[in-house]
């Protein structure tokens, strides 16, 4: 049973690229799978069951006839996947645009090369729905949606929107810069709420994670909790999930090289008589990006020649530059300053029987690679910026026999995991010629020690553990096991309501205010009631046989300005005051003189807490925190309620911790008090009592079995049903008002 549904459930992988090239000769079509770590690591999840991979197939739309483009596609279902229509204006505004002249540079912190382009921006959006459209098309219930990278940070979304029950995954291949470069982004709130459609979202280190709970917590003002994040009526869930390499693949690979003679390259024969020459060889592969930080790696490599020169002659660097997004301005001008700077340094250096730098500008094919990861004697890769890099750790995999130092940046996320490297500042020229020298006068017992951890920890959390990890995260997303349950007011409760509503003769309706019949303002004094909301309550009470009651924690002052013209019975001070019948009665006596020694302790918290305020109340203090760094607000709730924790309780007073503020009240007074006293009044026989707030989880208390509570949001509550926001409340109670 469970197998069969099991199988039944595919998976839905999605990248900017499918795992293919297709290669066009005349009319003749030749596609075969790539070889790439992402689509190594899926290989698994992607050929299991009937998992399909989503993808552009590198093929613009209309570059092919009719009937090689309807074989084309043919060929690319075979192999599981499906690809998406892009034209040349997509690819141009949304890949090359949008994706790698905003995305890259800022989530790489270079910011002097990001562009946002409005026009890129809208064709990004609309790419992502192309993405979004296709994916529809083939998702079934109970399928589980896995998106990959920066070009498609708005698709979980668009799927979630439309099928919210699936479960959705998004890995983000690239840092995730920190909150004060984010910031920046004009469409910073849209991209955020793109990539919150998503269940579980992963990222390569715990730093990127972090950068990525902050932004939200900071412009979305969500709440987070750990790494959950409470969006609407969901948890999603942020973590960290370092990608490996198919690390036997390599380790594989080099065993052969190392062991089988075999009809020798080029590249080969050089590298040969390089080794003849008793020179030690550095290596450097990238591609051509200005993340990788390419010429400034050929910069400290001058550097180091110039500071130890008895290295002359006695090493030299190999520096393979993949071809990469030759399109982009910027791609073109690094292309130019490398060129230049080899030639530069070469020239500067060289000597008859010797050139500091071999520069290779191409793609390699796998063999080739391999054998220059095996013959070199230091990989140096000095990324100024890097998600992961799988480089340094493909270079690890392929030193079978243990020797060999991997000198490797800081800043690529792949330092976080790979401490026994040689680790280094790139912007440091010392610290790369030091390092430089150490890894050359490394003794043969050290870099074997240091190499066996590194290719332990690789072998272990390879790329399809990485991927079967990031899924079973997912599997737990889904249902998240300690969670509780939401009780989401569904159209058939509410029907259910609204008829009771109008078969009953007493009825009662007790509502909050703040956050149940408004939504929250920055300052508390602009939250004032709007005509559709007076007119709203007016028809209300003036229906036969029924009571509106505002039960709120807000001053008798402010109530009796806003409603002291109306019929409404008003509770205020959370349940000091009643107004009924246009005439004011304290519910409760109470003092007010421990204010004096309270008020100047929250003073201090207000001048050390930018964007916090006292509220002084006639019966209560408040201190509010709503647009206060959440961060900071967080450390100095916990730090206030320690100091006023040894104040309160001699004074017969109590803390209450409302949504995004702290009340400092005498003990003897609650809603649920206020409730009673009102309870008793009548004999009620329809009670329907809404509140968003800690604090009225006294009135749901109090409310019989058979009354019905609502609380406004999805956190955890003692109410029978959860409604979305004040909207949803006021669409609600404009029902009753409906025959
Ligand atoms: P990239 O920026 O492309 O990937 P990287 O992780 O180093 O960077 O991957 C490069 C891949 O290309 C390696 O697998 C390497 O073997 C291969 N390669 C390099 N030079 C080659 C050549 N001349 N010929 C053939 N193959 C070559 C993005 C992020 C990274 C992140 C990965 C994976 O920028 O930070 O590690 O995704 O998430």
């Amino acid at each position: 049973m469970f197998k069969q549904i099991a199988f039944m459930n595919k998976t839905i992988i999605v990248s900017n690229r499918l795992p293919l090239q297709v290669s066009i000769q005349e009319d003749s079509l030749e596609i075969s799978p790539s070889v790439g770590g992402l689509a190594t690591g899926m290989k698994s999840v992607h050929t299991e069951g009937n998992g399909i991979w989503v993808g552009w197939s590198g093929i613009p739309e209309g570059a092919l006839h009719a009937e090689l483009s309807e074989k084309a596609n043919q060929r690319i279902r075979e192999e599981k996947c499906v690809s998406v229509p892009l034209t040349n204006d997509d690819i141009e505004e949304y890949y090359e645009g949008f994706s790698n002249r905003a995305l890259w540079p800022l989530f790489h912190y270079f910011m002097e090369y990001t562009e946002f382009e409005k026009q890129e921006w809208e064709a990004y959006r609309r790419v992502n729905e192309k993405f979004a459209k296709v994916v529809l098309e083939h998702l079934e219930d109970g399928d589980t949606v896995w998106v990959h990278d920066y070009q498609l940070l708005l698709l979980p979304q668009l799927i979630k929107q439309e099928k919210p029950n699936t479960t959705i995954g998004f890995f983000l291949h690239i840092p995730f810069p920190s909150y004060e470069i984010f910031r920046t982004f004009p469409w910073r709130k849209e991209m955020l709420k793109g990539m919150l459609g998503a269940d579980l979202l992963g990222f390569h280190t715990y730093d990127y994670e972090r950068h990525f709970l902050s932004s939200v917590k900071r412009i979305l003002r969500l709440d987070v909790n750990f790494n959950n994040i409470s969006y609407h009526d969901r948890i999603i869930k942020v973590d960290s999930f370092p990608m490996g390499i198919d690390y036997d693949k390599f380790y594989r690979a080099a065993v052969e090289h190392n062991s089988k003679p075999k009809e020798k390259s080029e590249l080969q024969k050089r590298l040969e008589e390089h080794t003849l020459e008793d020179k030690k060889l550095i290596l450097s592969i990238d591609r051509m990006d200005y993340t990788k930080g390419i010429p400034n790696r050929i910069k400290a490599f001058e550097y180091f020649l110039d500071t130890f020169p008895e290295y002359k002659e006695k090493v030299r660097l190999v520096m393979l530059a993949v071809p990469s997004r030759s399109n982009v301005p910027q791609y073109q001008k690094l292309k130019r300053e490398t060129d230049e700077l080899v030639g530069r340094i070469n020239g500067k250096f060289a000597t008859v029987s010797w050139t500091p730098i071999w520069y290779f500008y191409r793609s390699l094919p796998f063999d080739d690679l391999i054998d220059l990861y095996i013959s070199s004697d230091i990989a140096l890769i000095t990324p100024i910026r890097d998600g992961m890099n799988l480089v340094a750790k493909e270079y690890v995999a392929t030193r079978t026999k243990g020797n060999g130092v991997l000198i490797l940046s800081e800043m690529a996320g792949a330092s976080q995991e790979m401490n026994e490297a040689l680790l280094i500042n790139p912007n440091s020229f010392e610290d790369f010629a030091n390092s430089l020298k150490r890894a050359l006068t490394m003794p043969l017992k050290e870099q074997q020690k240091r190499m066996k951890f590194l290719q332990k920890r690789l072998k272990r959390y390879n790329v399809e553990k990485w991927a079967k990890e990031f899924l079973k995260s997912l599997e737990e997303a889904k249902q998240p096991k300690n969670a509780f349950v939401v009780k989401k007011l569904t159209s058939a409760y509410e029907k259910e309501i609204v008829g009771q509503f109008h078969q009953k003769k007493k009825r009662l309706l007790l509502l909050d205010y703040d956050g149940t019949l408004v939504g929250f303002k920055a300052n508390p004094q602009d939250a004032e009631p709007d005509q559709e909301l007076f007119d709203l309550l007016d028809r209300l009470q003036s229906q036969e046989n029924t009571r509106v009651v505002l039960i709120s924690g807000r001053d008798k002052e402010t109530f009796q300005r806003w409603f002291g013209d109306k019929e409404y019975t008003l509770v205020t001070d959370h349940g000091v005051w009643l107004y009924q019948d246009r005439n004011w009665t304290a519910l409760e006596r109470l003092k007010n003189d421990w204010m004096e020694s309270i008020r100047p302790i929250l003073e201090t918290f207000v001048d050390r807490t930018p964007g916090t305020f006292i509220e002084s109340k006639n019966y209560s203090l408040a201190w509010h925190y709503r647009t206060a760094d959440p961060e900071l607000a967080k450390s100095r709730t916990i730090e206030l309620n320690t100091v006023l924790t040894s104040m309160v309780a001699n004074n017969g007073l109590s803390i209450l911790k409302g949504n995004k503020v702290i009340e400092i009240k005498s003990s003897n007074v609650s809603k649920g008090r206020a409730t009673n006293q009102l309870l008793v009044q009548d004999d009620y026989d329809f009670i329907t009592v809404i509140g968003d707030d800690w604090t009225d989880e006294y009135m749901f208390e109090e409310v019989p079995n058979w009354a019905t509570s609502i609380k406004v949001g999805f956190t955890k509550t003692k109410a029978k049903y959860q409604i979305e926001s004040p909207e949803k409340v006021r669409q609600l109670l404009q029902k009753f008002l409906e025959n």
